[in-house]
């Protein structure tokens, strides 16, 4: 791998051999010198020809974009020079190049980049404010060892929080820290994700679990109808499920009817038909659907007398019998609410046209197949498992589930063929909180109970929460919601009492460690994904340490071996392998289930393996809807349960907030904050965010070059504007009572009137000393905290807001 090419002099040979180099290789090592090479010569003029050595050394993109690219980095005298993707691979559809998006191919002034933590550090400040003061190692280290210690003897466990991450998503180096918390006694647990906490909740209701057909499979379907999906700008990388639906499409060619309050980068790229809809209301829409799918007998009868319960009257479980609980009932006006669910209900609710519904309607009702998928945007909303749920309907009731070219109404899934990863062992704690709950464990844990809550494995907290383990996440502050609240939380030092945060840059989060530790990045170390899919491909990649580590940055392993090691724990945390001992032994394992897998020396040589589908589309609910019988689902009758006698139960016995619903049925549930609270007297529009191009998350969002290609503006529709006097490109204030953000209006039609969206992940920038005023942009000045009902999880999209001029 390793190649030698003839190089004019680099600028970084010259310092070398200059008096400079007595500053020695920490200091020179950011590279940020040279951070504009294109080819990584950076020529000094007159430079003698010379030999110098470069590498190409694989590595991926990490972060948590759902899309995994593989990498290709330049090396000359140990610094990343130049990068390039994939270029590997028959380049046809199903053994295609795992091209990079402009992020993964921008990594290296990620890595390079002047802001980068280097030292490990000490907060001498607030919380939050952003005052730190450079320690030793050792120092570091101590303070970590005896925090922990003093705390798992006055608190147990259960205080311990190992924090929600996704930084690093596609290696799972934190593993790590899993391994070292539960080799301590473990930690509290924790349930759902940020992602889609509201289908994985919803879904096994309904199926027995969370499923969908590969998106490939869309070759097979006559429409597609998604529901706020916009995979064309969340799923950008070359084998991700964008160049998947864009195979799917070309070589299918199924007509798109894209679902979603602003007109996507999908719907602009992909779709055929554009129907915007009032955030938080799909559920309606489905409801004025199937009145019509019902009206004009288009509903799948067998499908529903075979496979479902709950539909009609006649699959009615016994303790909802003759009272008139049924899915039709509901739709058709004979149920508890006696509405009947017309399209011109929906208009009302939902804001789309009448007519629109009916021609949706009579258009799903008629494809044979139809491909109906869902965002994970929909689900964020504070209804969110009702609409889940609610979506799945469409294929349920036309019979397009378990089949090529149909889908289950779920989000988009693809082919896994393997897995590894390092042994973390079990957690011993048997309790654990919704992810999204944990502000609460901190400020009132012993408050929160099972049946209010979601406590699980206990009826409620012993102990609040005391101490945070946070590796690679900005979900303290930046990526959660309401801000202002958790600085508020997080500002008691008696509270929470200790916090530790591996980073590599001084985020929002960051500011709020007590201990702050420069961390290298997964390509400066052994890295790999370790199984990954993209429609029906999966691929492993495995990758090198592109560079040697500069200034005092350490990978996890090293830090959590030597808190171990004053934990007298270091031999049973290493069982003696270093990290790249570690991916051998994980990467053996796997072989030994599956014996196709190449060497580990293959595969390092390789960097990418790619295999293709064996099925050739995975299809979900296939063997069931091939014999029920013999492939029952998990639900309790077996069988799909459009009525679910266990959401029945959760309905009687959980304590739910005002406004909160849990129905056995799959209703339409209006949400607080909604389109229809009072509260838009005071805050009129409704304002859900979304994942932006410019970054993943808030990962990236430091990159010069992609924050001028893609600036953070407030879509505004030119109607809203207008009454504001507002202008395309104007200063303007968001604002509602948790707080306020200045940002740049973008004026456009590409967005429904009565909604204002950004993108979320931004970096918050506000004096939190001083007004507290975001001139950064970040969406979770302004979301809710308020826990959905079911999954207890986010509803970060559903939040209501006013905008002037600033
Ligand atoms: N570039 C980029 N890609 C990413 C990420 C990123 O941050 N940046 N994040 C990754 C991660 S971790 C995840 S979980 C996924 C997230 O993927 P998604 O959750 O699917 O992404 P969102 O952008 O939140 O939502 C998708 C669409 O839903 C729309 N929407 C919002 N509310 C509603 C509603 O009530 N009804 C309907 N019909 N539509 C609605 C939004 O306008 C948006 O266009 O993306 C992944 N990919
Ligand atoms: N309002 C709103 N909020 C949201 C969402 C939304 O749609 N709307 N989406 C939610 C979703 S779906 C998710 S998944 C979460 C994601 O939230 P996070 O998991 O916090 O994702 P990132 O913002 O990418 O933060 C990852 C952090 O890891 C750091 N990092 C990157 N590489 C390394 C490394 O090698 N080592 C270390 N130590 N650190 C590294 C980055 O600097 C960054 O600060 O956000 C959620 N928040
Ligand atoms: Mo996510």
């Amino acid at each position: 791998m390793t190649k030698t090419k003839e190089h004019a002099v680099s600028r970084r040979t010259f310092v070398k051999g200059s008096a400079l180099a007595g500053l020695g290789a920490a200091a020179l090592g950011t590279g940020t010198l040279f951070a504009c090479s294109p080819q990584g010569t950076d020529e000094v003029s007159g430079g003698a020809s010379e030999t110098v050595d470069e590498k190409v050394v694989w590595g991926h993109c990490s972060v948590n974009c759902e899309g995994r690219c593989a990498l290709r980095l330049h090396v000359t005298n140990d610094e990343v020079a130049w990068v390039e993707s994939d270029n590997t691979g028959d380049d046809v559809y199903g053994d295609h190049q795992i091209r990079a998006c402009l992020r993964g191919r921008s990594i290296r002034r990620w890595i390079n980049h002047p802001d980068r933590l280097s030292y490990p550090m000490k907060r001498v400040g607030k919380r939050g404010e952003g005052k730190f003061e450079q320690i030793s190692w050792d120092e570091a280290y101590d303070l970590i060892a005896d925090n922990y210690q003093r705390i798992l003897d006055e608190y147990g466990p259960e205080a311990i929080w190992n924090h929600y991450a996704s930084g690093v998503n596609a290696s799972n180096i934190g593993s790590f820290l899993s391994r070292f918390i539960n080799m301590n006694g473990g930690c509290l647990g924790r349930y759902g994700s940020y992602s889609s906490a509201q289908i994985s909740a919803a879904l096994p209701y309904l199926y027995g679990k969370r499923a969908a057909n590969s998106n490939s499979d869309i070759v097979n379907a006559k429409l597609v109808v998604m529901f706020g999906e916009n995979s064309v700008e969340t799923k950008a990388g070359g084998a991700g499920p964008t160049y998947h639906l864009e195979q799917a499409l070309e070589q299918g060619g199924a007509k798109v009817i894209v679902i979603d309050p602003r007109y996507s980068d999908t719907v602009a790229t992909r779709a055929d038909q554009w129907i915007p809809i009032r955030p938080g209301t799909d559920a309606a829409l489905v409801d004025a659907v199937a009145h019509t799918l019902i009206e004009e007998d288009l509903v799948d009868h067998d499908f529903l007398a075979t496979y479902c319960i709950g539909y009609d009257e006649d699959t009615m479980p016994e303790s909802a019998q003759g009272q008139n609980k049924s899915y039709k009932a509901y739709i058709m006006g004979q149920g508890v609410d006696g509405v009947e669910k017309t399209p011109a209900w929906a208009e009302g609710i939902t804001g789309i046209p009448a007519d629109t519904i009916v021609e949706l309607a009579r258009e799903i009702g008629t494809a044979k197949p139809c491909a109906i998928y869902q965002g994970k945007g929909p689900q964020r909303q504070s209804n969110g498992e009702q609409t889940a749920r609610a979506i799945c309907m469409l294929p349920v009731l036309t019979g397009n589930v378990g089949i090529n070219g149909g889908n289950t109404g779920s989000d988009l899934d693809g082919f896994y063929f393997s897995s590894f990863s390092v042994p973390s062992d079990k957690n011993p704690v048997q309790t654990s909180i919704a992810t999204f709950t944990w502000t609460d464990a901190i400020d009132h844990g012993t408050e929160m109970t099972k049946l209010a809550h979601g406590v699980r494995g206990k009826d409620k907290l012993d102990v609040p929460i005391k101490m945070i383990f946070n590796y690679a996440g900005n979900t303290i502050t930046n990526q959660h919601s309401d801000i202002n609240r958790t600085h508020e939380i997080l500002q008691d030092e008696s509270k929470c009492e200790f916090i530790v945060v591996w980073e590599t840059f001084m985020t929002d989060s960051a500011k709020y460690a007590d201990v702050l530790l420069p961390d290298l990045m997964p390509v400066e170390q052994p890295n790999f994904v370790s199984n990954d899919y993209a429609g029906n491909m999966g691929f492993i990649i495995m990758g090198e340490p592109v560079t040697s580590p500069k200034f005092e940055r350490r990978t996890l392993y090293a830090d959590l071996r030597e808190i171990a090691k004053r934990m007298g724990k270091e031999e049973a945390f290493t069982e003696g392998r270093d990290e790249e001992a570690w991916l051998q032994f994980c990467y053996e394992e796997a072989r030994k289930e599956d014996a196709d897998l190449p060497t580990y020396d293959e595969m390092k040589e390789m960097g990418v393996y790619r295999r293709k589908d064996p099925d050739g589309h995975q299809v979900a609910l296939k063997d069931f809807r091939d014999d029920p019988v013999a492939n029952p689902l998990k639900t309790p009758s077996g069988k799909i349960e459009i009525y679910s006698e266990q959401l029945a139960e959760i309905a009687e016995t959980w304590e739910l907030a005002k406004g909160d619903i849990i129905d056995p049925l799959p209703v339409y549930a209006p949400g607080v904050e909604g389109w229809d609270d009072p509260l838009r007297e005071t805050y009129p529009l409704q304002m859900p965010g979304y994942h932006y191009k410019a970054r993943a998350h808030s990962s990236y969002g430091c990159i010069d070059v992609l924050k001028q290609a893609n600036p953070q503006e407030l879509w505004m529709n030119p109607l809203d504007a207008s009454e504001r006097s507002i202008k395309d490109g104007d200063k303007v204030q968001v604002f509602n009572d948790r707080g306020t953000v200045e940002i740049v209006a973008k004026v456009t039609p590409r967005i429904m009137p009565g909604v204002v969206s950004m993108g979320q992940g931004a970096w918050h920038d506000a004096d939190m000393s001083g007004n507290k005023v975001d001139k950064g942009g970040c969406i979770n000045t302004l979301t809710s905290p308020r826990p959905t009902p079911l999954a207890k999880a986010n509803p970060q999209h559903t939040n209501l807001v006013e905008v002037k001029k600033a």
